[in-house]
């Protein structure tokens, strides 16, 4: 039989460091001059390009970021480094992306009255993992007594609402009855702090959703989630080449094209009308109009991005009511954002309006999740 399906519960856990545009762009540029000190000669006789400086201006306008978070600080301003340093663990301890993932499992079990005997799946979905094997999410299940099972699954910036539709699809099928989608993106090791063009864009953060039955769901704030829709279109203008063939290419972990990486004016050109036409036709299917939609959790890249896609959907600027962003706060999240803005921004609905979360990016890939507030 059919089951209503609910979000029942969100954590969010962010790191306690900071990292202001202006902290980043000062580290940076001292970065930049020390480049092109070392690198004169060769500046002068063309084999080397001269480093740009950076622009905390530039910054906040392009993308609307002021800040982001950051795992740990010490390392990524260190001009000698440009890379947090992150002390390896043993074994036996708790992985760091594990450690972040179960911060915010424990305040979504909360938010959602849920303990870990009521939960019988975690998926762990994100743009990186730490590991390759044993999954992340089996570590964060055996660490919360939860019985069942656990995976990783990764999708760039559509980790998180790919999750959820696997969450959803299983418990509709009656596969499961509580799943956690855990998204802990843990992104500063994979900025390259040496690029102008990207060294801002990225913030570590943490987000838990849990997706369960209607019936089994107590907690104040619930959402049926009424329909999942993804799709995806091959493209490199996003890429990170980091992976475990690296070695076997010869190939160094520090070279610019292991980081992530991308061509941000097409793929802003190019995803935000897909993205548009994607959410519209997702509504259509339930036969709701950009205007009946109360709330829209987008993903978090750009400001910018969210205002055309809201404007094609709209025929207006969307109002912080309208559309939430929490980039100037987190910076882009990788899968992260639309749900770091549902679990900011999703108690004052009231109950029978409609919203919708949605990612793009990578991939590219576009999920989206049509809701109604219980
Ligand atoms: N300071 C000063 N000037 C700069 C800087 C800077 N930091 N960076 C670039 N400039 C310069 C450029 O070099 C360029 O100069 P010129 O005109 O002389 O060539 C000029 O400023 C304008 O540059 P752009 O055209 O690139 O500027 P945009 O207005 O397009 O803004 C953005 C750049 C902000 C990157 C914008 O294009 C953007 O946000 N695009 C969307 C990209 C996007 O959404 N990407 C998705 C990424 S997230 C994702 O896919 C998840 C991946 C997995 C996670 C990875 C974790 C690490």
């Amino acid at each position: 039989m059919s089951q209503a399906v609910v979000i029942s519960g969100t954590g969010l856990w962010k790191p306690e460091h900071t990292i202001t545009n202006e902290e980043l762009v000062e580290s940076y540029n001292a970065y930049a001059d020390k480049y092109n000190a070392e690198n004169a000669e060769a500046i002068e006789a063309g084999t080397v390009v001269a480093k740009p400086h950076s622009s905390a201006e530039f910054i906040y306008k392009a993308s609307g970021i002021k800040q982001r978070y950051i795992y740990i600080k010490e390392g990524a301003l260190d001009v000698n480094r440009m890379m947090p340093n992150i002390p390896a663990r043993a074994e036996e301890a708790l992985s760091d992306q594990a450690e972040i993932a179960i911060h915010a499992a424990k305040k979504a079990m909360v938010a959602a009255n849920k303990t870990g005997k009521d939960i019988d799946v975690v998926i762990v979905a994100c743009a990186y993992t730490q590991r390759y094997y044993p999954a992340i999410a089996i570590e964060v299940q055996n660490a919360l007594g939860i019985e069942g099972f656990g995976f990783d699954m990764l999708v760039a910036c559509s980790a998180a609402t790919f999750g959820l539709h696997r969450g959803y699809e299983m418990v509709k099928a009656g596969t499961a009855k509580c799943v956690m989608v855990i998204n802990p993106e843990l992104t500063s090791p994979q900025v390259n702090y040496m690029d102008r063009d990207s060294h801002f864009i990225f913030g570590d953060v943490s987000v838990a959703t849990i997706i369960e039955k209607a019936e089994t769901a107590t907690s104040a704030h619930q959402y049926e989630v009424l329909s999942t829709r993804a799709m995806t279109h091959f493209s490199n203008n996003i890429r990170s080449n980091f992976g475990y063939v690296m070695n076997a290419n010869n190939d160094s972990p520090l070279a610019a094209e292991q980081y992530f990486h991308q061509q941000g004016r097409k793929v802003f050109k190019e995803v935000c009308p897909m993205a548009a036409k994607h959410i519209e036709n997702h509504i259509g299917q339930h036969d709701l109009s950009a205007d009946q939609i109360k709330r829209w959790w987008l993903h978090q890249a750009n400001i910018n991005m969210n205002r055309l896609i809201c404007k094609m959907l709209l025929d207006r600027q969307p109002s912080q009511e309208d559309a939430p962003i929490v980039l100037d706060e987190f910076a882009n999240t990788a899968s992260a954002g639309s749900l770091i803005a549902f679990n900011r921004y999703n108690e004052d609905l009231e109950s029978g309006d409609f919203g919708l979360i949605c990612s793009f990016g990578a991939g590219y890939s576009i999920g989206s999740l049509v809701v109604r507030k219980v």
